[in-house]
């Protein structure tokens, strides 16, 4: 495969990099948090995650990506809290091979504790695709990154294999509404009925909830009306980098 090819070299080529996505509190307006997204510049050409992350995935060098990843988050975390701004949340995406390989895990848990920052606002986002084939085991390895103070937010809730149970036994504290919910909530009634729902269980069991993929004004003053507290999308603000964002 020639971009797998290719994508050995990305990372020492420097032509990975990262993107943050700004998530705002949606009453306040004010930037809580940023989501990490990798993009890789090849070329001059912009090759989409959806297409290098599951080759990287394949080849095992998904490792070597999400160290990277990882250590520059945690580095940014540390500029933040230089700069004397401890409240900023800085949210990770973890690829369900990551989080079920051993030494990989191993090697995550080390970097984690070697970063001299206030964990309680590093958020690990996985998706339930990385835990639905074996739920014991992503529960125990889910604990030990909460053990270190992480959080856990649930990516792209609503699609897929979610379903309600996994709330119940899964140890997270954030629930992300998928964004496919999000762009036919001023059409669809069911769509609106079901974030609705998912806001009023939110509360009741404790979570956070996360809208994703705000893309309209109508979108965002339903998000509102019902109380979801926190959300991004392009209306919002796009992934940039980080210099680019107005805090
Ligand atoms: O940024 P974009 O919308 O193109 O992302 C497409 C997909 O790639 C999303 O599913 C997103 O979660 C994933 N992705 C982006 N950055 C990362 C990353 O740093 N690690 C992992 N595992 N996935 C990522
Ligand atoms: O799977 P995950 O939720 O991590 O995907 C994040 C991806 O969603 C990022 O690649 C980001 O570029 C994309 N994204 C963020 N906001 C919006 C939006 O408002 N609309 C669309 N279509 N994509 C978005
Ligand atoms: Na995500
Ligand atoms: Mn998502």
């Amino acid at each position: 495969n020639k971009l797998a090819n290719k994508l050995k070299y990305a990372l020492d080529n420097s032509e990975l990099i990262l993107n943050y996505q700004p998530q705002y509190n949606l009453e306040t307006g004010k930037i809580t948090g940023l989501e990490v997204l990798v993009r890789w510049i090849h070329d001059n050409k912009f090759i989409p995650p959806s297409k290098f992350i599951p080759i990287a995935e394949e080849t095992g060098q998904i490792y070597e990506i999400e160290y990277w990843i990882i250590e520059s988050s945690l580095r940014q975390k540390k500029i933040f809290e230089t700069m004397g701004n401890y409240d900023m949340t800085i949210s990770i995406n973890l690829s369900s091979k990551s989080l079920c390989s051993d030494i990989n895990f191993n090697n995550l848990e080390k970097i984690f504790l070697s970063y001299d920052v206030d964990y309680s606002h590093i958020i690990v986002e996985i998706t339930e695709t990385a835990i639905i084939s074996d739920i014991h085991f992503a529960v125990n390895r889910l604990k030990k990154l909460r053990d270190l103070g992480v959080k856990i937010a649930l990516d792209d809730f609503g699609t897929g294999y979610s379903s309600l149970t996994h709330l119940k036994e899964l140890p997270i504290d954030i629930v992300k509404l998928d964004r496919s919910f999000i762009q036919s909530i001023e059409e669809d009634g069911k769509d609106a009925m079901i974030i609705k729902s998912i806001l009023y269980l939110a509360l009741d069991l404790n979570y956070e909830v996360v809208a994703e993929g705000i893309e309209t004004e109508g979108q965002l003053e339903f998000l509102k009306k019902y109380k979801c507290q926190t959300g991004q999308g392009f209306l919002l603000s796009r992934p940039v980098p980080i210099e680019s964002i107005v805090f």
